[in-house]
């Protein structure tokens, strides 16, 4: 068990250091708490600003490389509250159009953030650069995306819900990130994106965007997309491998530029499969009780 004593190597980070002293060497009075030496750090209370005034500060910001942050099973705390039940309703969260406002924000090299919630942020929970994890964290209810990574993150055992846009995603700049074991669920656009992502063995249900949204070069793999608002999957030049796609308002797959599938249970979506030569199966699936496809 932590004892919370610096001089194992853990440095403790709590709201009252936060708010009245600074809790780190260059870390002034007041969110955020910027971490600017590499490292482990651990939460030992809350970290709330509501309340604090500028809605749009961030609670952690890190400035070092190789940082590591454990919540710690504490919460990340904002101001945003959010309304309306998706995939029927849209996710209203106030305030809202913000831009800054993160849970962590990081965007420096090698940064993990594990164990703990995050609620209730004005710009998203935990938003951060290469090479980053992210494991075991819950992120709802906050104005932005629930989780961000850049290029080679990985996002494991993660749950985003109710969050004003996507649950979880890998950034249109970001290549050769993965996406596993992880939920996204009644987030306001889609639940999970990625480009030249793995996204696998995730559930994506309920979201009022697609389950999961591709661009190029992704691999979409073993995950249940089930009742989205949108195509269960939308794939952009990508590969779709034994998903079960179930109960999605339009397509089960959408494919946009060159795409594979085989081995998907795409059932009782609005359409099956779309665009044309498009999206080429590569095993059999199961359309509607038919192995033909489309
Ligand atoms: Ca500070």
């Amino acid at each position: 068990m932590y004892t919370g004593l610096a001089s194992d190597g853990v440095t403790e980070l709590s709201q009252t250091c936060a708010v009245n002293t600074g809790c780190l060497s260059l870390d002034g009075p007041g969110f955020p708490i910027e971490i600017r030496s590499s490292g482990s750090y651990i939460l030992t209370s809350n970290l709330d600003t509501t309340g604090l005034g500028d809605p749009e500060v961030d609670v952690i910001s890190v400035i070092a490389v190789d940082v590591t942050i454990d919540l710690n099973g504490f919460q990340i705390l904002g101001p945003v509250e959010c309304t309306g039940n998706p995939p029927a309703e849209p996710r209203i969260c106030s305030p809202q159009n913000l831009i800054d406002g993160q849970g962590v924000d990081s965007a420096q090299r090698g940064t993990t953030v594990r164990n703990g919630t995050i609620r209730g942020m004005p710009g998203g929970g935990v938003q951060c650069g290469v090479g980053c994890r992210v494991e075991n964290v819950t992120v709802m209810d906050t104005a932005g995306t629930g989780i961000s990574v850049e290029t080679g993150g990985v996002v494991t055992n993660c749950i985003a819900n109710g969050n004003h846009f996507s649950g979880i995603g890998a950034g249109s700049g970001a290549t050769g990130s993965v996406i596993q074991g992880s939920t996204a669920i009644a987030n306001g656009t889609a639940g999970i994106f990625g480009t030249r992502t793995t996204i696998r063995g995730n559930t994506a249900a309920h979201n009022r965007g697609e389950g999961v949204f591709t661009n190029t070069g992704s691999t979409v793999i073993e995950n249940s997309i089930t009742n989205n608002n949108e195509s269960g999957l939308r794939l952009g030049s990508s590969l779709a491998i034994n998903n079960i796609i179930r109960d999605n308002t339009l397509f089960g797959i959408e494919a946009v530029g060159d795409s594979g599938y085989g081995g998907n249970l795409i059932e009782g979506n609005a359409g099956t499969v779309s665009g044309g030569a498009a999206a080429v199966e590569v095993g059999q699936n199961i359309c509607d009780g038919d192995t033909t496809c489309p």
